[in-house]
């Protein structure tokens, strides 16, 4: 490891790592350059550092320079991932992002009060989630960017309510998409994206009976949450499935004999093994990576572990070199 870098500049760096950002990464490098020690073991790191930072300031005024402009559709990216609540109008996207997030959009009983996409962050226990509002689906119309923002987004929240046959817009919106080149299930020649259905307005779904069958018919496509952006039933479980669609899973590290930090977890794919994590606390833990211990669900309280070792969503790892 380069010599005498604190405890600080190893979280600034892994946050930098982490972020979606141009503007975050650049807040994060310039941490970093501040807590870094001024001498010659950090010489080449600084100068490494400094061309990094920039080369993404060259980014930044590259996009909002002078005669461009930025297309409203591109959102910065921020958090862990980002879903796109999509769907026909008046079916409530707009008031589940208010109801999800700190985000204030234009609520409205009229079709089309939104015309912009619209970016609000949920938090969901320990992690943030970017969600976003978009235009409705479904008019003969649709917006030239909107196929770019279905395909930048991570995952879609496909909106549907009552009382429109939900089964019939599931269709409809499934046309919509394949007219963009883009699927929410494994399609040949289409892009897919993960997603799942919100059935909100389940307030107003008067005979239970109803609601089951409705469930039932939908289940059969995708994943689906009966919610309330009303009532707010239903939103707990549905900000676990959010979170969930993104095939991420949170891991905690610990230095032998402390504990461990769940406020700050690794945000990682599925599948990402030890060493990969390793890699990205620095690369020289990943070289001289020995073994980890591991507390989780798949081990006994820190089992040893190599370096091919899977982890698993809430996994503690201690890594020895
Ligand atoms: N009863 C009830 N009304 C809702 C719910 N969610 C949204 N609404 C109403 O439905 C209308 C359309 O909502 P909006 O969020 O603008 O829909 P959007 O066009 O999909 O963005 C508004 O009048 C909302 O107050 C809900 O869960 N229950
Ligand atoms: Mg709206």
């Amino acid at each position: 490891m380069p010599a005498n870098l604190p405890p600080a500049y190893f979280e600034a760096e892994k946050r930098y790592r982490e972020a979606r950002s141009v503007s975050d990464k650049i807040r994060c490098l310039e941490e970093m350059l501040a807590i870094m020690p001024k001498h010659k073991g950090t010489d080449k790191l600084r100068a490494d550092l400094r061309r990094r930072l920039s080369q993404l300031r060259d980014l930044g005024t590259a996009r909002h320079g002078p005669g461009r402009r930025t297309p409203v559709y591109l959102i910065d990216k921020e958090g862990v991932g980002q879903v796109a609540l999509i769907g026909p109008p008046n079916t409530g996207k707009s008031s589940l992002l208010a109801a999800l997030t700190k985000a204030q959009p234009l609520i409205a009983p009229y079709p089309f009060s939104t015309r912009t996409p619209l970016a609000g962050m949920m938090r969901f226990e320990n992690v943030q989630v970017q969600l976003v509002d978009t235009p409705p689906l479904g008019g003969d119309f649709l917006e030239p960017w909107f196929p770019d923002l279905l395909r930048r987004a991570d995952a879609w929240a496909i909106v549907l309510a009552p009382p429109a046959d939900p089964i019939a817009e599931l269709d409809r919106l499934a046309h919509i998409l394949a007219g963009c080149q883009l699927a929410f299930t494994p399609t040949p020649g289409l892009t897919r994206r993960p997603a799942l259905i919100i059935l909100n307005q389940a307030d107003l779904i008067d005979d239970p009976e109803e609601e089951a069958l409705y469930l039932e018919l939908l289940r059969e496509r995708l994943p689906t949450y009966p919610v309330s952006a009303e009532t707010r039933r239903g939103l707990p479980e549905l900000k676990a499935a959010l979170f969930g669609l993104l095939g991420l899973i949170r891991v905690y590290t610990r230095a032998p004999g402390k504990a461990a930090n769940y406020n700050a977890p690794f945000v990682l794919p599925r599948e990402t093994t030890v060493l990969e994590l390793a890699g990205r606390i620095h690369h020289d833990l990943a070289r001289q990576f020995k073994f980890a211990r591991v507390w989780g669900q798949k081990t006994f309280p820190g089992q040893r572990v190599q370096r091919d070792y899977v982890l698993q969503e809430g996994d503690v790892v201690e890594i020895h070199t």
